[in-house]
């Protein structure tokens, strides 16, 4: 058995937000040891190399005693009731009444001096967080920005000391951890099914995301999504919503035959007049308004930044344009929202018909939400990837469906049957961990494929 020395802090796991978490206790002198599950984490050699003399412990967390220890960081990867530390889990500090289990944005939390504005949601947090950060560069707000997206948050703690404000990206495996975040501004965006392997259902999953109101003096919530509502009051609360808004609401209106952001009866933007297409990213835009406009920023500064913004890549991102047959690279929809909202966005546009690729690990959630969007829309349905037989289940009624063995064998039977006016999308409504290291790579695969075609493909 491995014990914890008194007083100690030990931090759960060597990736990303394990390493950030090192960095920021060996900054303010706390001391503490590692543990990873895994027999041989990845770069466990330089992590020696970083901090000489920490104690790393790997493999089972069961064999280690956790009875003296002070505090235990554990990295969004792992989750909270992996053995070992079951005996944690109510636990609290007797001088602080903090519970002993916590993550690296309850650190995050204790050490920041500026406001932080916080998002989160199943599908669209990388987008608003990276626009939200575009219209606070616009605005001339010193913002860092990162989280579940680019740089960790304790390390922006550090690597921006003077930030006038923190823009972050929270997934609901970093808010579980989080006993109190007190956000100037808080979004939750949408929800679907998502990460049910790990919340176990759907009310643990919508509870580990509601935390993003914990002391939150302005939230922002999807007004057509009652499960981003909060279930505490919140001093401010504001709501977006695709329809004409109610009362104060950010909503759409279509003036003369063209969408128009508004707020109540304000007009902001017309749609059109953004670089990102779909009413998903008109979504996005109102929800980055709001936020943007609670931090006080310009309005002005705020539809330059939105009009500028091309979208990130990987998220519905036409790659290439050939025979009259469009290529979109949508990797980075993961589940059955992000994918919906491809396809909504993509047919209402398409003169020719719909070929979905998808598959990969479908993280248990039901598939035939997809079912009736894709048989109004879609030439045939290609599945490859460990859930494939599940799509295929949910899908196959209403759909020419195929299954095949890989991402490159969807592309080929794509490449054979696509029409003159047809979209290809890639939008797995999975992750992508059976078959790639990540969504990057199965993007980059599906845009590598097209220039191996020798096609043009968009930089
Ligand atoms: N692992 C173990 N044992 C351990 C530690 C980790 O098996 O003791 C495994 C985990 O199960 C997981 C992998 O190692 O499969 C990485 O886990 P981690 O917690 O060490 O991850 P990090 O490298 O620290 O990256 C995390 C986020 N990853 C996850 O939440 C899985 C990154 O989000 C985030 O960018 C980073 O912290 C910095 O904040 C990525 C992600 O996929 C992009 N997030 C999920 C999502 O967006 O859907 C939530
Ligand atoms: P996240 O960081 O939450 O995964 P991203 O901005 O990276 O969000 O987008 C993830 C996926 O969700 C992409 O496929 C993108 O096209 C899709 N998406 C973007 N905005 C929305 C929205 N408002 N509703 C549903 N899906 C969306």
């Amino acid at each position: 058995m491995v014990q914890v020395a008194h007083g100690m802090t030990v931090v759960v796991g060597l990736g990303i937000s394990g390493r950030a978490i090192c960095r920021h206790l060996a900054r303010n002198n706390t001391p503490f040891m590692v543990a990873d599950t895994r027999k041989a984490p990845p770069g466990l050699d330089d992590f020696y190399a970083a901090h000489p003399g920490i104690t790393v412990h790997c493999g089972p967390l069961t064999a280690i005693d956790f009875t003296h220890v002070h505090e235990v960081v554990i990295s969004p990867g792992v989750d909270p009731r992996t053995p070992g530390l079951e005996g944690l889990l109510t636990r609290r500090n007797t001088a602080t009444d903090e519970p002993v289990l916590i993550g690296e944005i309850a650190l995050f939390a204790r050490a920041v001096n500026a406001p932080v504005a916080a998002i989160t949601g199943s599908n669209a947090k990388s987008t608003v967080t990276t626009l939200l950060g575009e219209m606070a560069a616009c605005s001339g707000v010193y913002a860092a920005v990162g989280g579940n997206l680019g740089t960790p948050a304790l390390d922006l703690l550090a690597e921006h000391p003077d930030a006038d404000l923190y823009i972050l990206e929270l997934s609901s495996f970093q808010l579980e951890t989080t006993p109190y975040l007190g956000a100037a501004s808080a979004a939750f965006l949408n929800i679907c099914e998502d990460h049910l392997d790990r919340h176990g259902d759907m009310a643990g999953y919508q509870a580990a995301k509601q935390r993003i109101f914990l002391g939150a003096k302005h939230a922002i919530i999807n007004a057509d999504d009652p499960l981003t509502w909060p279930q505490d009051e919140v001093a401010s609360l504001e709501s977006f919503t695709s329809a004409p808004p109610k009362g104060d609401e950010w909503g759409l209106v279509n003036i003369d035959g063209h969408f128009m952001l508004v707020q109540g009866s304000d007009p902001w933007l017309r749609a059109d007049a953004l670089t990102v297409a779909g009413q998903h990213n008109y979504m996005n835009a109102l929800a980055a308004l709001a936020m943007g406009r609670a931090l006080g920023f310009s309005k002005q500064s705020m539809c330059e930044a939105l009009c500028a913004f091309k979208g990130l890549a990987h998220r519905s991102e036409t790659v290439a344009n050939i025979n009259g047959v469009t290529w979109v690279n949508d990797s980075k929809g993961t589940n059955v929202g992000a994918t919906l909202a491809a396809i909504n966005g993509i047919s209402a546009t398409l003169t020719g018909k719909l070929i979905l690729l998808a598959g990969g690990v479908g993280k248990g959630a039901d598939f035939t939400p997809l079912a009736a969007p894709l048989a109004g829309c879609a030439r045939a349905v290609l599945l490859f990837g460990e859930d494939a037989p599940r799509l295929s289940a949910a899908l196959s009624a209403s759909n020419n469906v195929r299954q095949v063995n890989n991402l490159f064998q969807a592309m080929e039977a794509a490449w054979q049957i696509a029409q003159p006016g047809d979209c290809v999308l890639l939008s797995p409504a999975c992750a992508s961990l059976d078959q790639f290291a990540n969504y990057q790579e199965r993007g980059d695969a599906f845009r590598g494929w097209l220039a191996g075609r020798q096609v043009e493909v968009n930089p």
